[in-house]
This record gives structure tokens, sequence and C-alpha cells, in this order.
């Protein structure tokens, strides 16, 4: 049997944390459940060490997670921002969490990095490009509600019954309620750990999974019915186009998760969704099982993730040829996996 050790924290993020009164922490664009779990955890053990803490994300939260404790400290105004930081000086530590490069910070960018004080990142993901002053990245973590809870226990921080369920939240979301190849033996631990701060699992599965809307329940009846299947059904694809949202009357919000049920097909080794944004943008998620490397193939359109799990943007191209150019890279894929 192996050990479980727990992730070693760099003492200069302890100590940076440490010496400073003040916290602003951020996090990537669309937000997921890692994104805001592990953000709002984080938020819960700075305020029990007695710090100021500012939490900027950039647009209201999804009503997917409207369900998270402590959710009205998340802000969405950069002049508040601007104030806050204005009132503290040098005495202040900037965070970043779960944001594989600085381009995922959004519209926050620009004003967020333009600090002299310490900007640290936190963040797990395989295809991780530094930014920021400082950085601690652990792709073997699950997910950065993970990491944030190593960073508790090197803080000697109280966790607190909202921290814990926030964190839990994050960890559920990103190992797929624990059953992808990042959940480690370390991950169950830290996840039993926050049961015995009261989490219930059934409570936060219900959150997460018993959500949909009948408007939800519509827009997945299209999507599946969009499914097409490639090369002895081992890739699948499924779009997401603007007239399934008109028709439905569901919101790009209410894809999330979509994607797994193209990957729940038993012969599937990758999946892909395909999402038609605003402004002529193509969103792509691809999730794979096995061996398969999907982060490689969203590297080559500039996007980044793990090797599960990757995706990218692109702009002025049709759905079509997106899927076109997608299909070719992952036909090599999946042959060399
Ligand atoms: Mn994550």
């Amino acid at each position: 049997m192996s050990e479980i050790i727990p992730r070693t924290v760099p003492e200069r993020l302890i100590k940076d944390i440490n010496s400073a009164t003040n916290v602003a922490l951020f996090t990537h664009s669309h937000p997921d459940g890692d994104a805001l779990g592990s953000l709002l955890g984080l938020a819960a053990l700075l305020e029990a060490l007695g710090k100021s803490v500012f939490c900027l994300i950039e647009e209201p939260v999804s009503h997917l997670y409207t369900f998270l404790l402590d959710k009205d400290k998340l802000n969405t105004s950069l002049e508040e921002y601007k104030r806050f930081m204005s009132g503290v000086g040098d005495d202040v530590i900037s965070i970043a969490l779960d944001c594989g490069d600085e381009d995922r910070l959004g519209i926050l960018k620009e004003t967020v990095l333009s600090v002299n004080s310490p900007f640290w990142v936190i963040d797990h993901h395989e295809s991780h490009r530094d930014f920021g002053s400082d950085r601690w990245v652990e792709s073997s973590c699950s997910s950065t509600g993970e990491m944030v809870y190593e960073l508790g226990l090197g803080l000697d921080a109280e966790l607190s019954y909202s921290g814990a369920f926030n964190l839990y939240v994050a960890i559920c979301t990103d190992t797929g309620s624990f059953r992808y190849e990042c959940t480690g033996a370390r991950t169950m631990e830290i996840a039993g750990e926050l049961l015995g701060k009261g989490v219930k699992p059934h409570e936060i599965g219900r959150h997460l999974y018993d959500n949909f809307s009948k408007e939800r329940l519509k827009l997945m009846e299209l999507v599946l019915g969009s499914i097409v299947l490639h090369d002895n059904d081992q890739i699948v694809f499924m779009s997401v186009t603007r007239q399934m949202l008109h028709e439905s009357g569901a919101t790009l919000q209410d894809v999330e998760g979509f994607i797994d049920l193209a990957r729940s097909l038993q012969s599937v080794k990758v999946a892909v969704l395909l999402k038609e944004s605003k402004n002529g943008m193509t969103t792509v998620s691809m999730r794979a099982k096995g061996e398969c490397n999907v982060a490689d193939v969203a590297k080559h359109f500039g996007g980044g993730g793990h090797r599960n799990a990757a995706g990218f943007r692109c702009q002025g191209k049709p759905i079509s040829q997106v899927k076109d150019e997608v299909y070719s890279l992952l036909q090599k894929a999946v042959a060399l996996s």
C-alpha cells in the first residue's frame, strides 16, 4: 500500500499570505464548480485568519452555482475592486485560482495584473502557462479545490462548514464525482475531512446533478439529436447552435455537463462538444477516456487543459469547418492511443 502524502505548499506563498492583511482573489471566465468553489473556500480560510478578502469575478454566477454558500462575497464590479485596492496600499496579496493562463482572467486581466504587490497563481492544469509574479502549479492535483485545502493546512487556518461545502463542490465537479483519473487517494482523504466538517454528499449531489429546468431538458433533447459518431463509434461529436438555444429557451450555461453524456457511450474514446457562442465564436470542449491525449489537440488550436479534458475557442469559422479540423487531428490521436 502506498503512503498518502499531502502536497507541499510553497513556503513563500504561506509567508506572503501571512504578511498581508488584505487579499484579492480571482478565477477564470465562465467559472465552473472548481473555480467558484476553490475561490469561496479560500476566502473562508483567509477570513478565518482575520484577513479582509475581496473576491472579483468577471460576470454574475451561473444559475447552476447559486447554491454555493457565501456567494454574496462574489463581486463583479471592477470599480469596487479598484476602490479596495487603493484603500489597502501595499498591504495586499493577489491570488488567481484555477487559471491555466492569463487570458483565462478575461476582461479582468489588464487591471488585476497591473499591481506592484505579489500576484500568486494557484492552478492544476497540465497545460499551465506561467503568469503573475509567483505560482504554485500541481498538475497531479484533481482540482484547485484540493490545493486550497492543502493551503488551509499550511496556513493553519480554521475551515468553516461553508468553506468545506464549497471546497467539496470544487473537488466533486473536477473529478466528475470522484470518477475521473485525477481522483487520487489524497483526493478521497480530503473529501473525508470535508465530510467531517458536516458536508453532506447527497445534498451537494442534488444541487449539482438534479438541478434541471424544463428549458435545460429541452436543450438536452436537441443536443442529443445532434450526435454524430465516427471511427467505429470511438469519436463522438455533439453541437449546440444558437438555434437550439433559441428553440429551447435555455442559456449557454445550461450546456454544462452535456459532454459527459457523449462521453458515456461505451465505445467512445473522445467526446467533442461544439458550441456556437455569440459574435461568430465557436467553443470546443473535448473529453477523452484512456490514453488519448486531447490537451495536445487543444494546444494545436491555441487552447489547453488536461490530458483527458481540454478545450479551445476559435473565431470566425463556421462550426462545420471547426468540426472537420478537429476531427482530422482526433483521428490521429485516437489511432495513436
Ligand atoms: Mn479546475
